[in-house]
């Protein structure tokens, strides 16, 4: 298959970008500068109309969404045994984690300096900074309580969910949030690390 990844440093990309390594996909990776505002020009416009990374190019079309994109690539490369083999209602409960970071966390992460997506006086884009550690540790308080089940999110099995619970508790710091009241997110963030791919990633690609 031939693919175009579309990703930024810093940004969750990250996530698909794990995965397309663990798999050993053959895919061309493109830097978009989202400190130049790349993301906004004529030309990425064209290929992703959102104006947001990640994208990937496939052969079967253009797609956007971290989860979708996760779902896409367990499913194009099986061998690396990516989405949890506990039938429907594992499987669900996989896609519904991973709709919980997106919907939620990733959101609640975006009102520090994406603000201005939902108002433009002051006072309400410094309401919504303020309010982002607290958010943040609520929304990951459930995570470390309930749905990380260890060591890996869905047990036993590294999935998908893995590296985008990656992606995003490696902002938790800079989000205010004092991680120490997350022993099990830290634990798993430090699992990660661990991994290869995650390594090669972080010693280079992604700040
Ligand atoms: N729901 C999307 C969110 C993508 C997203 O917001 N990406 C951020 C980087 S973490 C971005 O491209 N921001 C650029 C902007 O808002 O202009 C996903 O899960 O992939």
């Amino acid at each position: 298959m031939n693919m175009q990844f579309f990703y930024a440093p810093t940004s969750i990309s990250l996530a698909a970008h794990i995965v397309l390594d663990e798999a050993g996909a053959q895919y061309a990776p493109r830097l978009i500068d989202l400190a130049l505002n790349e993301q906004r020009s004529e030309a990425y416009l064209s290929i992703n109309p959102k104006g947001r990374v990640p994208a990937l190019a496939t052969d079967d079309g253009l797609l956007t969404e971290t989860p979708a994109i996760l779902d896409y690539l367990a499913q194009a490369y099986p061998e690396a045994d990516l989405l949890p083999n506990g039938g429907r209602f594992a499987r669900a409960r996989a896609l519904e984690f991973n709709a919980y970071l997106c919907s939620t966390v990733h959101v609640a992460h975006a009102h520090k300096n994406r603000g201005r997506r939902w108002a433009d006086d002051e006072a309400a884009l410094e309401a919504m900074r303020r309010h982002v550690p607290n958010s943040m540790l609520n929304a990951c308080s459930l995570i470390e309580a309930d749905m990380l089940k260890g060591p890996w999110v869905m047990g036993e099995q590294y999935t998908v969910c893995d590296p985008y619970l990656f992606a995003i508790s490696r902002w938790l710091e800079s989000d205010g949030v004092d991680i120490n009241q997350l022993p099990r997110i830290a634990a798993h963030r430090l699992r990660m690390r661990q991994r290869p791919a995650v390594a090669r990633l972080m010693s280079g690609t992604y700040v």
